[in-house]
C-alpha cells in the first residue's frame, strides 16, 4: 500500500501505514470525525492538486483552469441542491476559515459577538481570546443553564438586550441538542444582529433532514465537509443571495489565496454522495448508534450532558467515576477507543484535564457498526476506565476492540 510513498519517503511511509492500522483496528470515537470515500480520497490525491485557480469558476487570474471550473462549478451546485441553499462558497480551506470570511462578510473589527461559551460547547472561532475571533472582535457569550444544560434563550437575550452584538454566531462543537434556529432569527431582527450558524457538527445530519436546518433563518452558515458531512478536510459557506458577492468577494481575495482544487473536487464527490439515499440512511443510523450509546453508559453510571443527545454526539459526565476527562482519554486510549476530553457546562476543572470526554459515532457508523456493537462499545469504555490503572487489562481490551475492528474493515483492500 502507498508504494510510491515507499519508494521516496519510507520514514515517511512508516507514518502513513501506521496512521491506516490505527483507524482499522482502534474505535474512533472523536464526534468530529469520519472516514471518506475511496472516491473522495482519490479526488484529494488527484492531479487537480497541481493546478493554480484564484478567482471563481469562469473569473480566474489564471489559464487552464476549464477542468477545475468543472469541479467548483459541480461541487457548488450540489452543495445549494443539498441544502436548499441560494449561495455556495466551496473555497474555504476550513471551518474557521468560513468563519473569518463570515465575519468580516458582515462586521468590521471591533463590533462585538455573542458565541457559545466555549466551555458549554462552543468552538475556539466563536470567540476564544487567543484566537482571531476574540482578538479582533468584542466577544459575549451565551451560555446552556446549569440545571438543565440546554441553550438558555432567555438569558441570552438578555445579554443581547445589554451588549448589543452585531453578529450571533449560533452552532457548536459539543452541543448534542437541537439548536432554536428560529428563535434565534426572531431575537437577531429584534435587536438588529446578523445570525451566523455553523453546522459543522450537524452538517451531515441536516443535508439528511434529520436535524433542523438553519438555512432559511441564518443571513450566513458555515461548516466544514468532513465531520458529519463525510467528506474531506475543509470548510463551506452558505448563504442567501444577497449576500453572494460579499462573502465570495472577502473569501477570495479578502482572506485566502489559491483555493485546494483537489480539495474542492472531493467536496463535489462527498455533496453527490450526501445527495443519495444511502446517505440518509447513514446519518439515521448515525442518530441511532448515538442514543443506544447514550442509553447503555447511562445504564452503567455515568451521566450524559442534559440527559441524553438528538444528534451524532454526547459529553459524558465522569465525576461519579472518579476519572478526569484527561486520564479517561489516556486509559481509552490504551485500550483501543480514541475520544477527547471535553469539558462539560460548569466543569471546576481547567480545559486542559476536563470532568468530561465527547462521544461521536459517525466513524463507526461508517464502518457499519449497529445498536448490538454500541452495547459492546459501551461496554469496554466502562470496563476501560474500571481498570484505567492497570496497563494489562487495559491491553486486553484492545484486543478485544480490535476483534470487534475487524469485522467491519474500513478499506477492505488497503493492506496494511
Ligand atoms: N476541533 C473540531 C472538533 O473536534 O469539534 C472543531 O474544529
Amino acid at each position: 500500500m502507498y508504494e510510491e510513498i515507499k519508494k521516496t519517503d519510507p520514514q515517511l511511509h512508516k507514518a502513513v501505514i501506521g496512521e491506516l492500522a490505527r483507524q482499522q483496528n482502534k474505535l474512533e470515537l472523536i464526534a468530529s470525525e469520519n472516514y471518506t470515500s475511496k472516491a473522495v480520497l482519490e479526488a484529494l490525491g488527484s492531479v487537480l492538486t497541481n493546478k493554480y485557480a484564484e478567482g471563481y469558476p469562469g473569473k480566474r487570474y489564471y489559464g487552464g483552469c476549464e477542468f477545475v471550473d468543472v469541479a467548483e462549478q459541480l461541487a457548488i451546485e450540489r452543495a445549494k441542491k443539498l441544502f436548499g441553499a441560494q449561495h455556495a462558497n466551496v473555497q474555504p480551506h476550513s471551518g474557521t476559515q468560513a468563519n473569518i470570511t463570515a465575519y468580516l462578510s458582515l462586521i468590521k473589527p471591533g463590533d462585538t459577538v455573542l458565541g457559545l461559551n466555549l466551555s458549554h460547547g462552543g468552538h475556539l472561532s466563536h470567540g476564544h481570546p487567543l484566537n482571531f475571533s476574540g482578538r479582533y472582535f468584542k466577544i459575549v457569550t451565551m451560555n446552556v443553564s446549569k440545571e438543565t444544560e440546554l441553550l438558555d434563550y432567555e438569558e441570552a437575550e438578555k445579554t443581547i438586550e445589554k451588549e448589543r452584538p452585531r453578529l450571533i454566531m449560533a452552532g457548536a462543537s459539543n452541543y448534542s441538542r437541537v439548536w432554536n434556529w428560529a428563535r434565534l432569527k426572531k431575537i437577531a431582527d429584534a435587536w438588529k444582529a446578523y445570525l451566523v450558524t455553523d453546522v459543522a457538527h450537524y452538517a451531515g445530519l441536516i443535508a439528511a433532514g434529520i436535524y433542523p436546518s438553519p438555512v432559511e433563518y441564518a443571513d450566513i452558515v458555515t461548516s466544514t465537509t468532513h465531520k458529519t458531512l463525510r467528506g474531506p478536510r475543509g470548510g463551506l459557506i452558505l448563504s442567501k443571495a444577497v449576500y453572494a458577492k460579499t462573502i465570495d468577494r472577502t473569501n477570495f481575495p479578502g482572506n485566502q489565496g489559491g483555493p485546494l482544487m483537489h480539495a474542492i473536487a472531493a467536496k463535489a464527490v462527498c455533496f453527490k454522495e450526501a445527495l443519495s439515499p444511502a446517505f440518509t440512511e447513514y446519518q439515521k443510523q448515525v442518530l441511532k448508534n448515538a442514543r443506544k450509546l447514550a442509553r447503555e453508559l447511562q445504564a452503567r453510571g455515568y451521566r450524559i450532558v442534559s440527559g441524553g443527545t438528538d444528534c451524532h454526539l454526547m459529553s459524558v459526565d465522569l465525576r461519579a467515576k472518579d476519572i478526569t476527562g484527561k486520564d479517561a482519554e489516556i486509559a481509552l486510549d490504551k485500550a483501543g477507543i480514541t475520544v477527547n476530553k471535553n469539558t462539560i457546562p460548569y466543569d471546576p476543572q481547567p480545559p486542559m484535564v476536563t470532568s468530561g470526554i465527547r462521544i461521536g459515532t459517525p466513524a463507526i457508523t461508517t464502518r457499519g457498526m449497529k445498536d448490538r456493537d454500541m452495547a459492546a462499545i459501551a461496554g469496554y469504555i466502562d470496563e476501560a476506565i474500571t481498570n484505567k490503572g492497570s496497563d494489562k487489562a487495559l491491553k486486553g481490551i484492545a484486543e478485544k476492540v480490535k476483534g470487534l475492528c475487524d469485522k467491519f474493515p474500513i478499506y477492505p483492500d488497503f493492506k496494511i
